[in-house]
């Protein structure tokens, strides 16, 4: 979610989000595996307290970004996983793993896209004097940040905002919006089209 050691990470509450969201009897979408690159994080207690599935696969043990991947690969096929949400995940992916999960791989970004990609979005916000600011559940594409967008959510940036209260209002914005594109994707109402752009099911946009 933001980077550790900062009083802005806030552990594991969209994975929080998307949990809570699964377990309604409404929901298309089952969780059935929390991978975490960083050893005892707190998203690996969230999962366990709730019976979901647990791995770390520690990027720091692997000697190229490929090696990490392809790893990551193999664990969401042993579980036969369909779609992957990124959530406070910091690492960019390789191509192949890109290419092959293309379609089935989402994230979540602090900003308004394609309004302020990369680090510190909620700071950019700021510092740009954006009047309205919010998030972004996209597909990832190789290029970061710039996969189609499946859901926004907008918050206003008060005057008085410093990178901490911006950061908290567009992280309650993140617990609506995630929920809601998981949904999309898991019941088939959205998905990737060929080109790239985004596919609404006939009226399922509302
Ligand atoms: N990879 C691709 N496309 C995407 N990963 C994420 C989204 C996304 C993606 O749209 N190809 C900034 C990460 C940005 C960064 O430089 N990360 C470092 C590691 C930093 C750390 O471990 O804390 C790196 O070397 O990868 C997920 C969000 C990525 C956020």
């Amino acid at each position: 979610v933001q980077g550790e050691g900062s009083t802005l990470f806030c552990p594991g509450t969209n994975l929080q989000a998307l949990i809570e969201q699964a377990k309604l009897p409404s929901s298309s979408a089952e969780i059935v595996l929390v991978i975490s690159n960083r050893p005892g994080v707190l998203g690996l207690k969230r999962a366990t307290l709730a019976g979901i599935q647990a791995r770390v696969v520690d990027h720091k043990l692997y000697g190229s970004r490929a090696e990490f991947d392809a790893t990551i690969d193999r664990v969401l096929e042993e579980f036969q996983v369909e779609a992957v949400c990124l959530a406070g995940f910091m690492r960019i992916l390789t191509g192949p793993f890109v290419k092959k999960w293309n379609g089935k791989l989402l994230n979540i970004h602090p900003s308004l896209l394609p309004s302020f990609k990369g680090v510190n979005a909620q700071n950019q916000a700021l510092q740009a004097g954006a009047r309205i600011s919010g998030c972004t559940v996209h597909f990832v594409a190789e290029e970061v940040d710039s996969g189609a967008i499946i859901a926004q959510e907008a918050v206003p940036v008060e005057a008085s905002d410093t990178e901490e209260t911006l950061s908290e209002r567009i992280r309650q914005a993140e617990h609506k919006a995630f929920p809601i594109a998981m949904e999309l994707v898991a019941s088939g109402a959205v998905c990737l089209g060929p080109d790239g752009r985004i596919v609404w099911k006939h009226s399922a946009r509302n």
